[in-house]
């Protein structure tokens, strides 16, 4: 058995303490889900972070999600009293309803504001998910700015100060935070197989093959037309990455599959949406 992913380096654990000071002033949180992996996006520690403050709830990266599985998720969620909008932040699908939702989260702010005079008062929202959720690609489409940092690398954001948007509204971007121990370890998997965990610190081949068998077994349609191999009963996930990288002609000296390469490129076809429209949750 291999060794459960746990990553929670010391500067994870004073972003979450930065958070929890830093969200006083907010009048209201955005949290950022995954649309590929809308459970295991999202950060139990939340609700202890955000107490009471309205939330509203963006499933990100719809475009490389599979449509049905967002629709089924987002019920899910609003079944729990959430408020939530899919998105996508490269072609700006559900960007229109935003703003009205954060007004209606703030309905009673605004009212007070309205009430004591203070009408053209900004209200501020916190936006938090984990690493690589696209919370910087948010605020900069929100605001119409580029001053939060979008990096394709995991890791990066650094805290920055409040962004205005049109109507009245501040957004704050915050850094990526991931949670101690992933309840169960396919969590954690996942995490890695979208790109919130620095590649870096894991076992790519590892990593590649369990994508490998859990595509085959989501999306066999999808995984066969692409990579050409189709499931076999039993078959350890070695002997599967290996048959897929020959299939692609990923090969080493003497014919020897280069199951490491065609790891890597299997992980980066899925994270660009190459396969199809693909949810893990
Ligand atoms: N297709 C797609 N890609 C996105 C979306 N949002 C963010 N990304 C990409 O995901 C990566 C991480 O985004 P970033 O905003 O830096 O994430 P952050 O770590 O949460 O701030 C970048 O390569 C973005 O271009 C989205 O809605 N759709
Ligand atoms: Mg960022």
């Amino acid at each position: 058995m291999s060794e459960p992913i746990v990553w929670y380096p010391g500067h994870m654990a004073a972003a979450k303490r930065a958070i929890i000071n830093s969200i006083v002033p907010a009048d209201f949180v955005v949290e950022l889900l995954d649309a590929r992996i809308p459970l295991s996006s999202r950060n139990p520690d939340l609700k202890e972070i955000c107490k009471d403050k309205p939330r509203l709830t963006l499933f990100t990266k719809t475009a490389l999600a599979d449509p049905n599985r967002t629709a089924l998720f987002k019920k899910q969620i609003e079944a729990e009293g959430a408020l939530v909008i899919a998105i996508d932040s490269k072609s700006g699908a559900g960007y229109n309803a935003i703003a009205p939702a954060i007004k209606e989260l703030c309905k009673e702010k605004l009212q007070k504001y309205a009430d004591k005079g203070m009408a053209g008062r900004k209200i501020r929202g916190m936006v938090l998910g984990i690493t690589n959720v696209g919370k910087s690609t948010f605020i900069n489409r929100f605001t119409g700015t580029s001053k939060a940092k979008a990096e394709d690398r995991p890791g990066v954001t650094r805290s920055t100060q409040w962004i205005s948007a049109p109507g009245g509204i501040e957004l704050l971007d915050t850094p990526g935070l991931l949670w101690h121990k992933f309840e169960d370890q396919s969590v954690g998997e996942k995490l890695a197989f979208t790109g919130a965990i620095r590649d870096d610190i894991l076992d790519i081949t590892e990593l590649g093959a369990k994508l490998a068998v859990l595509l085959l077994e989501k999306y066999p349609q999808l995984t066969e037309q692409r990579y050409k191999v189709s499931a076999i009963e039993g078959e350890p996930m070695e002997e599967l990455l290996e048959r897929m990288a020959k299939k692609r002609g990923f090969l080493q000296r003497g014919g020897v599959a280069d199951t490491e390469r065609f790891a890597a490129c299997l992980l980066d076809e899925y994270r660009a949406g190459k396969i199809g429209r693909i949810t893990l949750d």
